[in-house]
């Protein structure tokens, strides 16, 4: 009988790991995955992945563990012996990054350094995929491509830029088969509540069936290039397939405002945006990126990688999910709306 090869995915209950943990399972994979002790639940995108531990049919295993933990990540190591580690946990938002810069950086960057260090130091003989960012080129114009100099507008893209030159640093130093992807926004029905489009997009299925009547958003005329997230993970899979260990960037190439999003999401759902969408100072940035297009070319080329579905198709993709995901909360919150007066957790 074949050994399934292993994985080891860090961020496995974010948007990227469900879908990246959905696609190694596919492939036959045996898929180990960290997670952090909440009081509550918080595995909720990888829920329908999950088998009874007894059933020998599981082949996803889930670790307690945490990248501020360097001590666990080693331990992990030895027990996993894992051929590919995919480093996907992050504090992953930019605008709390301002908020939170310590925390963004012993996890977002520090974080990354203790993961490799934990693979060299337990003697793993694996390839490493570190979830670099477009955030990184910041101010740098578009298109943005490898070879395009940094210049990170938020400690969170400086954090990544740690991290991407650490995963550089191991590939140098000590051999190791470690690859920065460079991705461009990527989005999804799985998408946190708080980034922009999800909160477009559920913010028009809310204002569709009644229960909510505005969206308050800050810079409307940022530049981003939205990909769609499942085809993103595929691209990562097939950089730690490669011959040769390099940094790839995937992106579609496209470019929206936050405003062409917004038109194209209510457009979807028949409504008039502009009865809806009001202006808060709270959603800026002390410093924006203001464009970001990527020039995925080498990807293409080299790994056959090529984004499918553009920033509109997206966009309707998304807002159709949570139209979708609203019926199917029964109703039940619809019939029975928040208190007048009850606090809403101000999200950034
Ligand atoms: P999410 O925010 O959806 O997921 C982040 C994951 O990291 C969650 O599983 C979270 O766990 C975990 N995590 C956070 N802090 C820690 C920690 N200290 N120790 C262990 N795990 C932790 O991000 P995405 O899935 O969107 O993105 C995946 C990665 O790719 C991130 O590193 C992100 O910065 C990067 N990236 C994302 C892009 C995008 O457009 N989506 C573009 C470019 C890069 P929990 O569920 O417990 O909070
Ligand atoms: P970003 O994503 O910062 O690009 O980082 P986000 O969706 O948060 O912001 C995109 C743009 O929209 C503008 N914006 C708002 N953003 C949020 N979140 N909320 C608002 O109300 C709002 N109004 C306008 C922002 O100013 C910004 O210009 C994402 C994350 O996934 C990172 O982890 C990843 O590295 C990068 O994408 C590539």
């Amino acid at each position: 009988m074949s050994v399934a090869t292993k994985a080891l995915i860090t961020g496995i209950t974010g948007q990227d790991g469900s879908y990246l943990a959905e696609l190694l399972l596919g492939k036959g994979y045996e898929v180990h995955g960290l997670i952090r002790r909440a009081s509550t639940f918080n595995t909720h995108r990888i829920d329908h992945l999950y088998l009874d531990p007894h059933d020998s049919d599981n082949r996803l295993h889930l670790h307690y563990g945490d990248l501020s933990d360097g001590a666990r990540l080693v331990t992990l190591m030895h027990e996993i012996d894992p051929d590919e580690v995919y480093n996907l946990a992050a504090q992953s938002h930019v605008r709390v990054s301002f908020d939170e810069p310590e925390h963004t950086g012993d996890t977002t960057g520090i974080g990354a350094m203790r993961l490799l260090e934990a693979v060299r130091v337990a003697g793993v003989k694996c390839r490493y995929y570190q979830a670099s960012s477009s955030e990184m080129f910041g101010a740098t114009p578009p298109p943005q491509h490898e070879g395009t100099p940094f210049h990170p507008r938020s400690p969170y893209g400086a954090a990544k830029v740690y991290a991407y030159w650490v995963a550089r640093n191991y590939r140098e130093a000590y051999g190791l088969f470690a690859v920065n992807g460079i991705l461009f926004n990527h989005e999804s029905p799985r998408r946190g509540e708080t980034f922009v489009t999800r909160k477009i997009t559920r913010a028009v299925a809310r204002i569709q069936a009644g229960v909510e009547r505005d969206l308050y958003l800050g810079n409307l005329d940022a530049v981003r290039d939205w990909g769609y997230a499942p085809e993103y993970v595929e691209g990562m899979w097939r950089m730690l397939q490669a011959d040769e260990p390099e940094d790839f960037v995937l992106a579609t190439g496209g470019n929206f405002t936050v405003r062409d999003f917004v038109v194209t999401a209510f457009e979807h759902a028949g409504l008039d945006w502009e009865a809806h969408v009001k202006f808060d100072e709270r959603y800026l940035r002390p410093s924006e990126v203001d464009a970001l297009v990527g020039d995925a070319s080498k990807a293409q080329d080299k790994l056959g990688w090529k984004a499918q579905v553009d920033t509109a198709q997206l966009a309707r993709i998304m807002v159709d999910a949570d139209i979708e995901a609203l019926r199917h909360e029964g109703g039940s919150w619809i019939d029975h709306p928040a208190l007048p007066g009850w606090p809403t957790i101000d999200v950034r």
